[in-house]
């Protein structure tokens, strides 16, 4: 009997030597290095928004900052601290030194580029306007103008066949308040499906009409990366819009998109 007895006083002892800050340690927060936003982090299992994790973000942590496409070295962060009205549920946090080339901070330890991430030539992502054609006329505009604005490919869930992820975008409003017939902006991942190729939309805004009084947005890719450490990575977008500004983060599953964290502030 002794033995099971001494087993569960240590196993007390270790629980009353563990307090929250262990737990607190354990989570490595993804921060948009642009603007320092807290996007959040997986904890227990489950991605949390930056406002759910900010009083976990331990200060002092040594982050991880990446460019596009490779690691640009590392930086210290401070506390997440909340940046005020009108974006009171946005959490920033400061980097020593800042990195201004950088795109994504993870406090983290394993390979957050576990394959290569490629960006397409303008001449070779211009190979996507039937795509994005179909797309366009499938919300409306009857006659599309392909503008495509950036590709990149990357094999996202390690599977061996690479995916290309696509961002158009045309604007022909004044840029803030109004946009033009057939405007549009999109994100989408071109994927091989059971043998088939999929086109799986991220981000989508159609104006098949001109308007006044809308603000369009520009979605745009950052990169590709393992923020959680599951080996898959996950796609980070921006979207922009008349002084406001959008990170998300995403995992692209075999036909869907799902949203895991976004943060930004807009007024
Ligand atoms: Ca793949
Ligand atoms: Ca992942």
């Amino acid at each position: 009997m002794r033995a099971p007895v001494r087993a569960v006083l240590l196993s007390l002892a270790c629980a009353a030597a563990l307090p929250a800050a262990a737990a607190a340690q354990a989570i490595s927060p993804v921060l948009d290095a642009k603007g320092g936003y807290v996007l959040g982090a997986r904890v227990n299992g489950r991605w949390r928004d930056g406002q759910s994790i900010a009083r976990m973000v331990r200060p002092g942590a040594r982050y991880r900052v990446f460019g596009p496409a490779a690691e640009l070295g590392a930086s210290r962060g401070g506390r997440a601290e909340n940046i005020g009205e009108p974006c009171t549920e946005t959490f920033r946090v400061e980097l020593a030194p800042e990195r201004e080339a950088g795109e994504i901070a993870v406090a983290a330890a394993w390979n957050v580029i576990p394959r290569r991430v490629i960006r397409l030539s303008q001449a070779a992502a211009e190979g996507y306007r039937d795509p994005l054609r179909q797309i366009l006329r499938q919300h409306g505009i009857a006659n599309p103008v392909p503008r495509i604005t950036g590709a990149v490919r990357v094999d996202l869930d390690g599977d061996g066949a690479e995916e290309v992820i696509v961002s158009a975008h045309r604007q022909t409003g004044n840029g803030s308040f109004t946009v033009g017939a057939g405007d549009y902006s999109v994100l989408f991942v071109r994927r091989l499906v059971a043998g088939t190729v999929r086109t799986i939309m991220v981000e989508e805004e159609y104006h098949p009409r001109a308007k006044g009084e809308t603000t369009p947005n520009a979605f745009t890719i950052v990169g590709a990366y393992d923020l959680d450490g599951d080996g898959a990575s996950e796609l980070v977008t921006r979207g922009r819009y008349y002084e406001g500004g959008w990170t998300t983060i995403y995992r692209i599953r075999s036909t869907a998109a799902q949203k895991l964290a976004s943060a930004g502030c807009g007024a």
